[in-house]
């Protein structure tokens, strides 16, 4: 049995490492928080069976084997499935005849297809209008997405995690939220736990605005830190975590179990999202970020795009609400938590919540 010890910023990077050197039959002997040149990080100690050391394995596979190897994977087989929904919503399309519709619900219906509406989604509408042609688009609209305005009152657990692609605006909305939250409520005890690494920018950014404005920061290096934080969390009335942006092929069922965050009853994550992103990483993002703990999807960088159809797409796809809404990367009055009016003028006007136009 060969062993060895890993250190890394957090247990995701530790764990990555592991993997990579050691392959996934390693067996995790210890996980543990130590501190390194006065910053905490992640130690782990790994072994492996000697005999089934990558190392060991032929280093260079023929390109047959690549080839095959892909083929026999699940990814050819989910390719597969998506190819099959492409040709039947193709097959459906010429049954979407617009004309069939009255006129406002056409114009109505056109506008969103501008919007970059998904055909899945127009395929729904138009199912629901046809049946009646003095209904509005509306109703139908609200049946398919809903909002939850991010605040203490209706978001009543105590934990918050905000996850989500690298860069998408995680450390900026969580942190303009806590301090909305703080300013309606000063009484409130609000706690910002990052889960970034010791050196991760965003970890500073927290830091300085905890500091500032009088809310707890604590950190979360591995799992025994996240106990830690759930013992002395009857000290908070909200605890507001930042996650990493999980690289390659870590999902965030996988990063919850790593952390003890699995199963929590009084845990909602909410995924931030931009809303330019492209239909295939929309649905990437849909399976890496599954999780019985994800509550809602926080839409960043409004003011950084030209339509706003992924909104309806991915409250279609996922069933989320929406909780809040950001729209430019000033601390002050750019973010807002979400409500329907907004969503609906977003849609059909490029509203900003602020009240800019979008182009
Ligand atoms: N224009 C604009 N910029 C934004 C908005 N929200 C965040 N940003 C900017 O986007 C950049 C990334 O934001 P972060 O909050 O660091 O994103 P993150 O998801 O925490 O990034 P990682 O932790 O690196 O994965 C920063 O420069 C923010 O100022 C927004 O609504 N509009
Ligand atoms: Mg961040």
């Amino acid at each position: 049995m060969q062993m060895k010890t890993f250190r890394a910023a957090t247990s995701t990077a530790a764990f990555e490492k592991i993997k990579a050197e050691l392959g996934a039959e390693a067996v995790i002997l210890s996980n543990k928080t130590v501190t390194e040149n006065g910053c905490k990080c992640c130690e782990v100690v790994a072994a492996v069976d000697a005999k089934v050391k990558p190392a060991d394995k032929p280093k260079s596979p023929t390109k047959d084997a690549v080839v095959e190897d892909a083929l026999q994977n699940s990814v050819g087989w989910q390719r597969e499935w998506s190819q099959i929904k492409g040709q039947i919503m193709a097959l459906m399309k010429p049954q979407i005849d617009l004309d069939t519709l009255s006129p406002k619900q056409k114009l109505a219906m056109e506008y969103l297809e501008r919007e970059a509406v998904d055909d899945k989604v127009m395929a729904h509408l138009f199912c629901h209008l046809r049946q009646d042609r003095e209904s509005s688009i509306v109703p139908a609209l609200e049946s398919m997405a809903r909002s939850m305005p991010f605040n203490s009152k209706n978001w009543n657990n105590r934990f918050h995690a905000f996850a989500g692609p690298g860069g998408a605006g995680k450390t900026t909305s969580l942190v303009r939220l806590a301090l909305r939250e703080k300013k309606a409520n000063p009484k409130m005890r609000i706690c910002l736990a990052t889960a970034e690494g010791g050196r991760g920018k965003g970890r500073l950014i927290l830091k300085h605005y905890a500091e500032l404005s009088g809310l707890a920061f604590r950190e979360i290096i591995t799992r025994d830190d996240f106990a830690l934080l759930e013992k002395e969390s009857h000290q908070f009335d909200m605890i507001l975590i930042d996650l990493p942006g999980l690289s390659g092929t870590t999902t965030l069922e996988e990063w919850s179990a790593l952390y003890g965050f699995s199963g929590r009853k009084d845990l909602s994550i909410h995924l931030v999202l931009n809303p330019y992103y492209s239909e295939a990483q929309f649905e990437r993002f849909i399976e890496k970020y599954k999780s019985e703990q994800l509550a809602s999807v926080i839409w960043t960088k409004l003011d950084e795009a030209c339509t706003f159809g992924s909104i309806l797409n991915m409250a279609f796809a996922s069933g989320l609400p929406v909780s809040a809404l950001s729209y430019g990367s000033g601390l002050k009055n750019s973010i807002a938590p979400a409500n329907n009016e907004m969503l609906w003028r977003l849609l059909f006007m490029r509203k900003l919540p602020g009240g800019n136009i979008q182009p």
